[in-house]
């Protein structure tokens, strides 16, 4: 396997610069333990969702190596899923509860632990109100943890001041499917990128982000004969845009203008599918005179950056193929027009019939292994089950299946992420319990946010390991993690797949589900309320199987066995379809709209909340990398993962790097109105184009969430991770780039030269 790794990496072993790493490597093979069990399960990282098993010795996992019979990974893993044992283990794993005493966090019993919390919770909400001690949660639990968690939240504690991480990532993507379809759920499958014509990959990095997804598009021309032409749309030139026939470096979020643009192409040059429109889609006219009167190709070339030229053999590519793939990620999401764009990605899907069927849909890709868990069942922005919180008949159905008072149910949903945030820094909310997420690291506002949780009376944070908003907690919840606990993970096609319990939770850790469960009982009949029939996670599966039955996320046919006999299952899984279903939407299903039709919606492309200017001439794009998870706390402390990537980097255009004097290694300052991050290695590249950066977000100490705008899309609360304006100081330019640019509200990129192969073959023969 060792040697396996060092092939899939690409490590030269015989230079100098991986030493370290073949240290670490060489040290694992004589300390090598060969496991006594297997034990079959699912990868705890990604939203992919790869099977794999767990190889366990002595009660410790040890070893993890693919399921051959996985329908997603077939066997294969990247190289966070072949060293996820290791991280179990780490040295930087939270054993025990503890609580800050003299100023330092000390190990204590849980006993101490949740009655010091549940008192100050009590005082707390007896005199500022139940909203003042508020949540936020992640998408990296099980959906059990979650369906606990948020039932606790809501239910119990009864504050609707309940978010997750998910609002960083997905909450765009959820708002563009709802406004869209009436209903969030991807409706595609992993397999339609063997089936694919033309497969579009827009804001998505998947060669380093879904590494696993590529296997099936690998798949493809075994499949249908012939290689798919594949589309990448996307301002740097990523790993991914390697893959690509048709590269398109757009303007930073011009994505919706691009998507509108195309359209407009199809429309006037008759392309689209007149009998897919007037059968499954509703508001045709009004959508094409928005497009028809707003984005003729001229106005989006100077949106976007790209020919009119190459506008039209984009839309014709897209137009022509009988089954076209559009899969979107943080690209499209991370945006303060993030939902509409979602929307956007969709009428193209839509207006030329590439919906519900083989090869062909819109697909949001999801980023954590189980952001879509907390979608169906995670009590945030919906009732679980996608309920409203506003429907009188949701909240009675709901109460009547879990056998609560109806009036328990909120009526609407409380304030999300950032609004949870503002509240505490205006001293509204003087309580936050934050499960397993990191915003030290991993929020967009780090001014604000240090301000405001110094404020709190009190900090709870329940983790796994030690992170940087560990460190400032007056109490940590010691929580299990992958392995140590058993329940389900959705990936982004909807498959429910099963995470089994190898190992007993280290020390003294308790799963997320039975922290909550345990600490219900410091609040009087709360336990026996909510959770009294919930004694494992097979009853809180049950519970959600009846959550969700009749529901378009129907879990009603599945069951632990049934789910790891068929290698996960794609809801809807009822009596109708007893094996789950690979695609929504469908001939004849319908959609959760008045007249059953997917909406066709005229949406807006604006220009960025803050544009370059004199001072701040660069635009800041940042993301991920393969080797590092977030903020590290599962991946730094992996020889293997982290000699790799140790370090923040900065990726510069040549063109930028001469006007500072700079060559690769050298190290800079980067700043924004907002704040500095100093000692950032220089990558001179043209991945990027003149006038961009790139950083990837995982290291704190090069904190790049202290350089972020605050800005949010106002539908999904989803922040604009992905531009913002700055500069960049060398030090032989400490004055940083001087550059005159037009601020018109608009962009200001002039001439940008699409790189596009397969257009350039066309033209060629
Ligand atoms: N190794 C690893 N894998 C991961 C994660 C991880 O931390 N590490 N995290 C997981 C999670 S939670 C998520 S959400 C996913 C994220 O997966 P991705 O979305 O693939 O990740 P990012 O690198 O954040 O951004 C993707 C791309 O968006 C591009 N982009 C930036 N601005 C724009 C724009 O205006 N338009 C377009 N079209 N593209 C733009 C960036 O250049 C980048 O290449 O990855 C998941 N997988
Ligand atoms: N600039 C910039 N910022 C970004 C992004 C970006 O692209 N650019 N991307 C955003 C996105 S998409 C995301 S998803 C977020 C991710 O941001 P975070 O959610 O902050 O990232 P993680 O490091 O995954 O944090 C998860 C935490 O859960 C803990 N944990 C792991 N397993 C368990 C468990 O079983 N139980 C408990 N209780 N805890 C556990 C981990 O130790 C870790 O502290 O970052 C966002 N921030
Ligand atoms: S692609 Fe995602 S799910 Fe698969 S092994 Fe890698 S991190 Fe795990
Ligand atoms: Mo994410």
């Amino acid at each position: 396997m060792i040697t396996k790794l060092k092939d899939f990496l690409g490590l030269d072993i015989k230079t100098d610069k991986y030493k370290k790493s073949d240290d670490a490597l060489f040290g694992k093979v004589s300390n090598f333990k060969k496991p006594d069990e297997w034990v079959r399960s699912t990868c705890g990282y990604c939203g992919v969702g790869c099977g794999l098993y767990i190889g366990v010795k002595d009660g410790r996992p040890v070893y993890t190596k693919g399921d051959p019979t996985h329908p997603v990974s077939q066997g294969t893993l990247c190289p966070k899923g072949l060293t996820e044992h290791e991280m179990v283990d780490s040295t930087n794993r939270i054993t025990t509860p503890m609580i800050r005493k003299d100023g330092k966090l000390q190990a204590t019993e849980w006993d101490e632990t949740f009655s010091t919390v549940s008192q100050q919770f009590k005082e707390i909400q007896a005199k500022h109100g139940k909203g003042a001690v508020a949540c936020i949660s992640t998408g990296q639990l099980l959906t059990e943890d979650f369906y606990t968690l948020g039932k606790f939240v809501q239910l119990g504690l009864e504050s609707n001041n309940y978010d997750g991480n998910t609002t960083l990532c997905m909450a765009s993507a959820v708002m563009g499917y709802k406004q869209t379809f009436g209903s969030d759920g991807p409706p595609a499958s992993y397999e339609d990128f063997s089936h694919a014509d033309v497969i579009m990959l827009i804001g998505a990095n998947i060669a380093d982000n879904h590494p696993i997804l590529k296997l099936h598009i690998a798949k493809n021309k075994k499949i249908t004969g012939k290689k798919p032409t594949i589309i990448v749309v996307d301002p740097r030139h990523s790993k991914t845009a390697n893959m690509a026939d048709i590269f398109v470096p757009l303007a930073p979020r011009s994505d919706l203008a691009l998507m509108n643009g195309l359209c407009y192409i199809i429309l006037e040059q008759g392309w689209e599918d007149e009998k897919f429109i007037a059968e499954r889609t509703s508001g045709y006219l009004a959508f094409k005179k928005h497009i028809m009167s707003n984005y003729p190709p001229q106005e989006v070339s100077h949106i976007t950056g790209i020919e009119v030229k190459e506008l039209y053999e984009l839309a014709k590519v897209y137009a022509k193929a009988d089954k076209a793939l559009s899969a979107w990620t943080m690209g499209v999401n991370q945006s303060s027009i993030g939902t509409d764009t979602v929307s956007a990605i969709c009428n193209l899907a839509l207006i030329t019939g590439n919906l519900g069927k083989e090869g062909a849909a819109p697909f949001s890709i999801t980023g954590q292994c189980n952001a879509m868990g907390t979608r169906e069942f995670g009590f945030t922005s919906s009732i679980p089950g996608y309920r409203n919180f506003a429907s009188g008949t949701d909240r009675a159905i709901f109460a009547d299946i879990i056998n609560v008072p109806t009036e328990l149910i909120p009526t609407q949903r409380g304030y999300a992420y950032p609004q949870i945030i503002d509240a505490i820094d205006r001293g509204e909310i003087k309580a936050l319990w934050i499960v397993a997420t990191n915003p030290l690291v991993s929020f967009p506002d780090q001014n604000k946010l240090r301000r405001a949780l110094k404020k709190l009376d009190i900090l709870v944070v329940q983790d796994a390991f030690m992170s940087e908003t560990a460190e400032l907690a007056d109490v940590i919840f010691s929580a299990a993690t992958w392995s140590e606990k058993e329940g389900t993970y959705t990936n982004s096609e909807r498959r429910c797949n099963y995470a089994k319990k190898a190992v007993e939770p280290l020390g003294k850790t308790m799963s997320d589900a039975n922290i909550v469960i345990e600490f219900s009982k410091y609040f009087e009949g709360k336990h026996e309320l909510l959770f009294k029939d919930l004694k494992s996670s097979r009853d809180i599966f049950e519970e959600m199987k009846r959550v969700s039955a009749e529901r378009l996320c129907d879990y009603s046919g599945m069951s632990y066995e049934l789910i790891e006999e068929l290698g996960g299952i794609q809801w809807p899984c009822n009596t109708e379809y007893p094996q789950g279903k690979k695609r929504l939407y469908t001939e004849g299903f319908k959609c959760n709209t008045q007249d059953g039709r997917a909406k066709l919606l005229a949406v807006d492309w604006k220009p960025l909340a803050e544009s370059c200017n004199p001072s701040f001439p660069l635009t800041l794009n940042t993301g991920r990398t393969v080797e590092q998870w977030h903020t590290r706390t599962k991946t730094k402390t992996i020889s293997l993962l982290n000699d790799l990537a140790p370090e923040a980097w900065v990726e510069m255009n040549p063109k930028d790097a001469d006007k500072l004097e700079v060559k690769s290694g050298d190290r800079i300052t980067i700043g924004s109105s907002r704040g500095e991050v100093k000692n950032i290695i220089v990558k001179v590249t043209e991945v990027v184009r003149e006038g961009d950066a790139f950083v990837p977000f995982h290291f704190s100490e090069q904190l790049i969430n202290s350089v972020i705008i605050a800005d949010f899309d106002p539908k999904s609360f989803e922040p604009n991770f992905k531009q913002c304006a700055i500069n960049i100081y060398s030090q032989a330019h400490p004055e940083g780039i001087e550059q005159k640019v037009k601020i018109s509200g608009e962009l200001s990129y002039q001439s940008i030269q699409t790189t596009t192969k397969y257009i350039k073959e066309k033209e060629e023969s």
